[in-house]
């Protein structure tokens, strides 16, 4: 079970005005933007493990970012990004690992060599995943979609319980965010139920909704539709 379940206040957005926090002040900070399905994935992990009180939450105006950000922080200019023990690192899914690994709380990995193996394909598969869905955005959507979601669905059969590797992990973690927002914005434009004919993917949806670890970190989902139909559609 998670932690903490008292409800977080949201620290408030950095933007170009903002000053720098310190920097390697021995405060480990994640450096975030809460729409960001990336950042996401280590928002959820570090609630889930309980670390509200030791990993800080920095959130940035990405349409608006800070020059500190690149310059002195993070080159890549992008989020997640963590500041732990005097150095900085990126990639949420190295991010995920690298959380699990050095912090206390529940192990979001299992020892098992079989479950380990298969989160390994997942996180590999995640990529694809998301290219696969964005691209039917773009082409006969309803028609090109549904192989993804196929996936994760068989995927979800492979072990006894709800999540992939059965008891929840980071490869929960590491699709949430997407799902979430694919979802939303394929039943709005395209009235795809992604769930309809995938009973496992309707479960695991319904077992994350009851963890407030993540549904704390759930975003508008207005800003979705619009942010997409902007990017994909072009309205
Ligand atoms: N591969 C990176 C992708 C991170 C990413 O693309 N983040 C976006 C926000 S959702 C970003 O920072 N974009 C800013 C930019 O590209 O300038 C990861 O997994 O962490």
């Amino acid at each position: 079970m998670p932690a903490s379940n008292v409800k977080e206040i949201r620290p408030q957005v950095l933007d170009s005005t903002s000053e720098q926090p310190p920097l390697f002040d021995g405060t480990t900070r994640l450096y975030t933007y809460y729409e960001c399905p990336f950042a996401q994935r280590v928002w959820i992990t570090r609630n889930y493990k309980g670390l509200q009180d030791k990993i800080k939450l920095v959130p940035l105006d990405l349409a608006n970012r800070p020059a500190w950000y690149k310059e002195k922080v993070y080159p890549e200019n992008k989020v997640p990004a963590l500041e732990h023990d005097n150095k900085i690192t990126g990639e949420s899914l190295d991010l995920l690992k690298y959380v699990d690994a050095h912090f206390e709380g529940p192990a979001l990995l299992p020892n098992d060599s079989t479950k380990r193996e298969f989160a390994e394909e997942l996180f590999t598969y995640t990529d694809t995943f998301n290219k696969t869905v964005f691209s039917s955005f773009k082409g006969d959507t309803v028609k090109e979609v549904g192989v993804a979601f196929d996936y994760l669905e068989s995927a979800l059969q492979k072990f006894e319980g709800p999540f992939f590797l059965g008891e929840i992990s980071l490869v929960d973690f590491a699709y949430i965010p997407f799902v979430e927002r694919f979802q939303i914005f394929l039943q709005e434009v395209f009235k795809y139920d992604i769930t309809s004919g995938r009973p496992k993917l309707a479960t695991w949806i319904e077992e994350l909704n009851k963890i407030d670890a993540y549904v704390e970190t759930k975003g508008d989902p207005e800003h979705v539709i619009q942010l997409y139909k902007k990017r994909f559609l072009g309205q």
